[in-house]
C-alpha cells in the first residue's frame, strides 16, 4: 500500500492512505542504518498490521525537501502577509519572498485583514508592484469568507505551506478551510511572540485533493550564509536588470553604469522593492563579517 506521511510525532509516522484511512506506522529498523529519515510529505509504501498501525518500508525519491520546517515534496508556498494588526512590513515581506525563491518553492501572496480599516487602501498600494513582477496575489478576510474561491484555486491538487509571520492569519486560514485541523489561534497582544498558541509542529491536511500545511516559518538559516552578491537573483526585478550591468559581482547599491541602479532612478524598479534589497544586503554583509 502508498499513502502519505501526514504528520510525525516522537518516532511515529501517521500514513494517508489513498482511501482516506490513517495509519500510525514505524519506519523499518534499517532506515536508521541507512540514513533514512522519513519526512512528513514523504510518499512511502508501507505493510498494514491490523486496520491502525504499520510499517513503511520504502520512501519514494522527493522532489523537494525543506530542512525548517521538515517537509518533503512541497510543491508551492503561500506567503500570508497581514495588511494591517500587525502592520504590512514590505521589508519583511520581500525578505521572506526572496528566501523562498532561495529555497526554490513557487509561491503566492495572501494578503489578509481586508476587512479591517485601512487596509483596502494598504492592499491598494501594494497589490500592484506585485502582481506587476508576476506573483499570485490573493486578497483575503478568512473570517467571512472572501476571496475563498481563489484560495481554492490557487491550493488545487498541490501540497502548499502556508508561511508568514506570527499573527498574520494562516492557522486561521487553515481552521477555515479544514475545520477539524483544529488548528490553534491565537489573539495578537503586541508581544506574543512566543506564545503558546504558535504553532510548533508540521502536519499536512488533506484539502482538495492536495494538502495544506500550517507552518512555524522558515528558518533563515541558509540564508544567513548567502553571498550578498547572489541577493540580486531572488529579487525578480533585479535579476532581470542586473543582466544589463557592466559589472560582474555587482552589488547595484553605488556604481555608477550600474543598470539596476539606472532602472532604480526611472522608476521601472519600485522604490520599496529596492530599499528592502539594500537593507537585506546590509544584513547578509554583517552575517558575513560575523562569520569571520
Ligand atoms: N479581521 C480579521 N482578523 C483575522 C483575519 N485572519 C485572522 N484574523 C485574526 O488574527 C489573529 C491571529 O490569527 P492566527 O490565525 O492565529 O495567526 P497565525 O498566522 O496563525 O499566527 P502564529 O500561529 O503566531 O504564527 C486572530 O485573532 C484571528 O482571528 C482576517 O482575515 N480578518
Ligand atoms: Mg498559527
Ligand atoms: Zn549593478
Amino acid at each position: 500500500m502508498t499513502g502519505r506521511i501526514v504528520k510525525a510525532i516522537s518516532g511515529f509516522y501517521y500514513v494517508r492512505l489513498e482511501d482516506g484511512r490513517v495509519l500510525q506506522c514505524k519506519a523499518r529498523g534499517v532506515f536508521k542504518k541507512r540514513d533514512i529519515n522519513p519526512l512528513v510529505g514523504d510518499l512511502v509504501d508501507i505493510d498494514a498490521q491490523g486496520t491502525q498501525e504499520g510499517t513503511i518500508t520504502e520512501v519514494h525519491p522527493r522532489h523537494s525537501a525543506l530542512v525548517r520546517p521538515p517537509v518533503a515534496n512541497v510543491d508551492q508556498a503561500l506567503l500570508v502577509v497581514s495588511l494591517v494588526q500587525p502592520p504590512l512590513s514590505l521589508y519583511q515581506l520581500d525578505k521572506m519572498l526572496a528566501m523562498l525563491a532561495l529555497s526554490n518553492i513557487e509561491v503566492g501572496i495572501g494578503f489578509t485583514k481586508v476587512d479591517l480599516p485601512f487596509a483596502q487602501q494598504v492592499l491598494d498600494e501594494v497589490k500592484p508592484v506585485y502582481t506587476q513582477l508576476n506573483y499570485e496575489v490573493l486578497e483575503l478576510n478568512v473570517r467571512s469568507g472572501v476571496g475563498l474561491q481563489s484560495l481554492e484555486r490557487f491550493l488545487k491538487g498541490k501540497i502548499t505551506v502556508l508561511t508568514g509571520q506570527s499573527g498574520v492569519g494562516k492557522s486561521t486560514m487553515l481552521k477555515t478551510l479544514v475545520p477539524e485541523s483544529g488548528a490553534l489561534t491565537g489573539h495578537v497582544g503586541h508581544r506574543s511572540k512566543r506564545g503558546r498558541q504558535t504553532t510548533t509542529h508540521v502536519e499536512l491536511y488533506p484539502y482538495t485533493d492536495g494538502y495544506v500545511a500550517d507552518t512555524p516559518g522558515f528558518s533563515q538559516y541558509d540564508f544567513d550564509k548567502l553571498e550578498p552578491t547572489h541577493l540580486g537573483s531572488l529579487f525578480r526585478e533585479i535579476a532581470q536588470y542586473s543582466a544589463d550591468c557592466e559589472y560582474r559581482g555587482c552589488l547595484h547599491i553605488t556604481d555608477s553604469g550600474c543598470a539596476v541602479l539606472a532602472a532604480v532612478e526611472s522608476n521601472q524598479i519600485v522604490k520599496s522593492r529596492y530599499h528592502s534589497y539594500v537593507q537585506l544586503v546590509k544584513e547578509l554583509q554583517e552575517a558575513k563579517a560575523r562569520r569571520y
